[in-house]
C-alpha cells in the first residue's frame, strides 16, 4: 500500500491514524502542494478536477478520500485484537462530515493568518529547501497559501464551527468517547480541534508560528475541556 499524505494535514492523519491503527503495511510517501500534483495526477490516473490527499494505492485500487481510506483500512485490519473502528458507518460519515465542514472553516481563518506571518511561511515550506535558504523563499509558501485560500473556499463562518463543538461536547457528555468504545467518530472529531489548537504531536502543526496560526484563542478559552479530551484520545489511542 502507497500511502500519499501531507505531514502536518488533518485529513491526511484521520486516514494516517485509521491505517495505523489497523496495523497495515503501508509506505508513507510525503505531498508537496502544487508541485507534486502532476505526478499525484499520474498515480491516481484523474486528469480533470481537483485533486487532494490523502490518497491510497493499493493493488490497483485508488481510494482519494480520507473516509474511504478509513474504512478500507479497517477492513484490512492485521490487529484483530482491536475493535473495528466503523461499528456504525452511516453515524461515521456523519461526524465526518462535521469534522470536515469545521476543519475547511479552520483551514480558512489559519491560511489568512499566515498569510501576514513571514515565521509560518517558513516553517510550511518543503524540507528539500535549506533551512537558511528559507527566509528567500516565503513568495513560493504564499503562493501556496493563496493557492489554498481560492481551492478551498469557506461558505460558513466562525458560528457553525462553535456549533459543531458544542455538538461533540453534547455527544461526549461524561463519557470518554462518542460512541460506547473508542471509534472513527473521535478520531475525526480530535483531528476537527486541530484549528482551535494544535496537539503536540509529530504529524501537526510544523513550527511554533504556524501553530499559533492555528491556535484560535477564542475558541479555546471555551473548548479547553474538548482540548483537554482530545489530548486524552491522543494518549489512550495514538
Ligand atoms: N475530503 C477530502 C479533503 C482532503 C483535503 O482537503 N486535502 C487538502 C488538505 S490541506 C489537500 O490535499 N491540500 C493540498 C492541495 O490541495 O494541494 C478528504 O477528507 O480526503
Amino acid at each position: 500500500m502507497i500511502f500519499i499524505a501531507l505531514d502536518y494535514s488533518p485529513w491526511s492523519d484521520k486516514a494516517r491514524w485509521a491505517l495505523d491503527h489497523s496495523g497495515a503495511d503501508y509506505v508513507n510517501k510525503t505531498y508537496v502542494s502544487m508541485v507534486g500534483e502532476p505526478w499525484l495526477r499520474f498515480k491516481t490516473n484523474q486528469y480533470k478536477g481537483a485533486v487532494s490527499v490523502p490518497v491510497l494505492l493499493d493493488a490497483g485500487k485508488v481510494f482519494s478520500d480520507s473516509f474511504d481510506i478509513a474504512i478500507y483500512a479497517d477492513s484490512k485490519r492485521i490487529h484483530q485484537q482491536r475493535q473495528t473502528l466503523f461499528p456504525n458507518t452511516a453515524i461515521a460519515r456523519k461526524w465526518n462530515e462535521l469534522s470536515e465542514k469545521a476543519l475547511t472553516i479552520g483551514r480558512y481563518h489559519c491560511v489568512v493568518k499566515q498569510l501576514d506571518n513571514t515565521q509560518a511561511q517558513q516553517e510550511i515550506l518543503p524540507s528539500f529547501i535549506p533551512d537558511a535558504a528559507k527566509p528567500y523563499f516565503t513568495w513560493l509558501a504564499r503562493d501556496g497559501l493563496k493557492y489554498h485560500l481560492k481551492k478551498y473556499p469557506v461558505k460558513e463562518e466562525l458560528a457553525a464551527y462553535r456549533a459543531i463543538l458544542l455538538k461533540l461536547r453534547e455527544a461526549l457528555g461524561n463519557k470518554g468517547y462518542i460512541l460506547d468504545a473508542f471509534s472513527y467518530c473521535d478520531i475525526v472529531m480530535a483531528l476537527a480541534l486541530q484549528y482551535v489548537k494544535p496537539v503536540e504531536h509529530k504529524y501537526s502543526a510544523p513550527g511554533p508560528a504556524v501553530a499559533d496560526c492555528w491556535t484560535h484563542r477564542e475558541l479555546l478559552e471555551e473548548f479547553s475541556d474538548l482540548i483537554e479530551w482530545r489530548d486524552w484520545i491522543y494518549q489512550q489511542h495514538r
